[in-house]
Formats: C-alpha cells, sequence, structure tokens
C-alpha cells in the first residue's frame, strides 16, 4: 500500500482555497513583529519525529485488546505503515525498532526497503524486561542488576547484539530502559542493584561505536511498584556521566510522577549537555502513553521553549536530539494517533519558535513575571496550524494528513491486504 504523489496533489489542489487566508493572516501578523515566515517554515518542516515500531498496532491493556485489523505483521510491514506516515506528512521519516520484537533477518533488505520509503532508522531499544522463548535465564527478577552474574552477562550480550542489529541498519543510538527494581520493601539491596547496573552498562558501553549514543531511560515505578533501578532523570544522569560523553539521559514524558516539572528537567539536562532523547507521549496519571499533545498541550510547549532557550541554533538542536514517540492507545487508529502525536510535537516546536526571547530575557531580569507570562502565552496561543499545513505542502506532503489518510480510506485497504487477525508485536 503506497499513496502517490498523484493522491497528494489532487488533495493539496482542493485544500488550497481554505488554507489560503489563515495562511496569509498569520503571515501578516508574524511580519508585522519582524519574524521570517519562509525561514519558520522552513525550521518547521526539517523537524523530524521518529516512529517507534511498537505502535503501529491496536495497543492494548491488561484487561483487553482490541485488535483494529490490518496491523502489520512483520518488520517489512512496519516499514510500510511508517512510509505510510511519512509520505502524508513528511515529518516521520524515522524509525525506532525494539528488538526481539522487531528482528531484521536481512538487514541489507530492510535497509533498503527503508530507503525506498525515504527513511532511516533511529535509535535501536534492547528488551531485556520480557522473557523470550530461546532464552536461557530469566529476567524475572532484573537484567542488568540482577544478583548472578550470569543473568546479567546474558543481559549485556543482547544489548550488544542490538547494537550490531543497529549498525547494520544505519542506527545511532542505543536506547537502554530497565524494568529491574523490586516490588517490596527489603527485597532488593539497593546499593548492590546500581552498582551491577552500573558495571553492566560499563560492558555495554565499551561496545558502543564511536559515533553512537547510549540513552538511558528512567521510570518512577511499573513493572516494580516498590522501586525501579533507574527511577529518575538524577541516577540516570549519574548512570550517564561515570559511562562517558556518549551515554545520554532519555526523558519519556510518562516516566514522571503526577505534576513534575518536566521542562525543568529538561532544561537542566540540556544544560548539561546530557540530554540524548525524547520518548513523547502524554498522560493524566502515570506512563499512560495517550497520543502526544492530548492532555498537556502547554507543557509541551514549555518543554520545547527550554530547549530553544538553551541553543544559539535550532537546526544544531533539532540534528542533536533524538525526538521520538512512544505512545500507543487501544481505541484509535494507530496511524491517526501517530499523526496526531507528529503534529502536537511540531505545533509545540512551532509555537516555541514564535517566543519573542529578547522580550522575555528583559521580563525575566526586570523580574516581571506577568509580562513574561504575557510573552509566554502570546506564543502558546499562536494558531500555528497554517504555517505547519504550508510546510506540508511545500514538501509535497498532504495539507491534512488525517483527511487524506480517511479519504483514501486506508485502513480498509489494509485489512484487504493484512486481513483482520494480524497482530504487530509489541505492547
Ligand atoms: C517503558 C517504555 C520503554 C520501553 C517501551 C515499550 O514504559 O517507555 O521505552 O522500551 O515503553
Ligand atoms: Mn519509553
Ligand atoms: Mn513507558
Amino acid at each position: 500500500m503506497r499513496i502517490t504523489q498523484q493522491q497528494i496533489s489532487e488533495h493539496n489542489k482542493n485544500a488550497r482555497d481554505a488554507h489560503e487566508s489563515p495562511f496569509a493572516f498569520i503571515g501578516e501578523e508574524l511580519e508585522k513583529k519582524g519574524i521570517d515566515v519562509d525561514l519558520l517554515i522552513n525550521q518547521i518542516a526539517i523537524f523530524q519525529v521518529a516512529i517507534p515500531s511498537w505502535a503501529l498496532g491496536a495497543g492494548g491493556t491488561r484487561f483487553g485488546r482490541f485488535p483494529i485489523g490490518g496491523e502489520p505483521g512483520n518488520l517489512e510491514e512496519k516499514i510500510s505503515d511508517v512510509g505510510i506516515l511519512h509520505a502524508l506528512n513528511r515529518s516521520s521519516g524515522a524509525i525506532s525498532l525494539h528488538i526481539p520484537w522487531d528482528i531484521p533477518e536481512d538487514t541489507a533488505a530492510i535497509k533498503e526497503l527503508a530507503r525506498e520509503h525515504d527513511l532511516v532508522f533511529d535509535a535501536v531499544n534492547s528488551n531485556t524486561f520480557q522473557d523470550q522463548d530461546d532464552q536461557e535465564y530469566s529476567y524475572k527478577f532484573g537484567s542488568l542488576s540482577h544478583t548472578d552474574k550470569a543473568v546479567r552477562q546474558q543481559a549485556i550480550e543482547h544489548n550488544i547484539e542490538v547494537i550490531q542489529y543497529g549498525e547494520a541498519l544505519g542506527s545511532k543510538a542505543l536506547t537502554v530502559w530497565l524494568a529491574d527494581g523490586s516490588n517490596f520493601p527489603g527485597q532488593q539491596n539497593f546499593r548492590k542493584a546500581l552498582k551491577r547496573t552500573s558495571e553492566s552498562l560499563q560492558e555495554i558501553y565499551a561496545e558502543l561505536p564511536s559515533d553512537w549514543e547510549m540513552l538511558i531511560e528512567y521510570k518512577p515505578y511499573e513493572p516494580n511498584f516498590y522501586s525501579m533501578v533507574i527511577p529518575d532523570w538524577g541516577t540516570s544522569l549519574l548512570l550517564a556521566n561515570k559511562l562517558g560523553d556518549q551515554a545520554q539521559t532519555l526523558v519519556d514524558l510518562g516516566h514522571h510522577l503526577p505534576n513534575t516539572n518536566i521542562e525543568q528537567i529538561v532544561a537542566t539536562l540540556f544544560l548539561e549537555k546530557k540530554l540524548g532523547g525524547f520518548h513523547f507521549n502524554d498522560s493524566k496519571y502515570g506512563d499512560d502513553d495517550l497520543t502526544t499533545g492530548s492532555i498537556k498541550p502547554f507543557q509541551l510547549f514549555l518543554i520545547f521553549n527550554e530547549l530553544i532557550d538553551g541553543t544559539d541554533d535550532c537546526d544544531d538542536l533539532v540534528e542533536s536530539i533524538a525526538w521520538m514517540i512512544d505512545a500507543s492507545h487501544n481505541v484509535k487508529d494507530p496511524l491517526e494517533d501517530l499523526l496526531q502525536s507528529v503534529e502536537a510535537i511540531k505545533k509545540a516546536y512551532a509555537k516555541a519558535l514564535l517566543v519573542d526571547r529578547k522580550r522575555l530575557e528583559e521580563a525575566r531580569e526586570s523580574n516581571d513575571p506577568t509580562g513574561a507570562q504575557s510573552i509566554l502565552q502570546d506564543a502558546f496561543q499562536t494558531d500555528v496550524r497554517p504555517l505547519l499545513r504550508e510546510a506540508r505542502m511545500r514538501d509535497k506532503a498532504a495539507a491534512d494528513p488525517i483527511g487524506l489518510y480517511r479519504d483514501l480510506d486506508i485502513r480498509k485497504q489494509l485489512i484487504e491486504e493484512r486481513g483482520t487477525e494480524t497482530i504487530a508485536t509489541g505492547l
């Protein structure tokens, strides 16, 4: 299933009338403020967000899963689905694999298929939170932190194997997320578990190619509910600092206790040059993995505001951080869900680019909280949708990606191709 350029241009021809006046309006307003609109559109256009291979099927909860049909049953089909997203928005030009949910048997062929869809491979993720059929030792009581050296060794070797797959595909980062921890007070020796984890990571780090990064993800709880070995950004930063320059912290927005000031964490990590990447999603309560921007769009804007505030060159910023989605839910069409997430991320980025930084800094320096708030709100309340639409149309993507996805009845076509029974590997 491929979307043709002809289908996109026809869609855009029909969309142009409705687009023209809102775009002209925002363009004039921004130019009055001295903003270079073409430059802005360019900045919006180049921003790419990687799609997680594990979010292409209908997500489930532990209480049930409701298949949507036409889900990708193998890696080739997952790449094809990300190809559909990228054709629609030209903003999802990368896929993040999770091994062994995805096993690229013939890496050359997989790489070529991705290239045909104009996709590259973002960070590869290891999985030591589930036991696989062919595995010798169980991760029931941990992996890189396990009390038994043999289990730790197995987990280390798995991570090294993931690096090797990633190298063959052209990835440049390994994301490590550990479910290791304990469910009951007294169960685990905190100090020993952290020390073992640090030593295991060291062995993996030693195998990291020199142009790679290791991204260390943290999470306060789940699946362990009393303690996690890497519960927070401080622990991740500590481990990354011990490892060296190639190790960085990864911020998954869902991995914080309610009301945590994530933008401040982001600012601190960025200042320390230790912010390696994001897993974008949204949440009301915990690691809900809801569509990015669906619950707290202001928080998302504030995160981008910190990043742009802390950089001199936005193109460098875009290049230097791994921007990935980690969201999947059980009631939406996953492809529509991902299109919405990408749009929300790019909207937050565009709005943060609009902040009048000079005036904001003046307001801060003169201790004017009212002024500072108004400056942020001015940017946040701007309707940037016409800018995103224009960026897409210039890039030969669809004016309205979800609209075209629905008009072309893509889900129906995928069901015809793949049937209703396919189940994507993943969560
Ligand atoms: C853990 C997590 C981590 C995993 C993914 C499937 O909650 O965020 O990134 O790799 O979910
Ligand atoms: Mn994550
Ligand atoms: Mn998560």
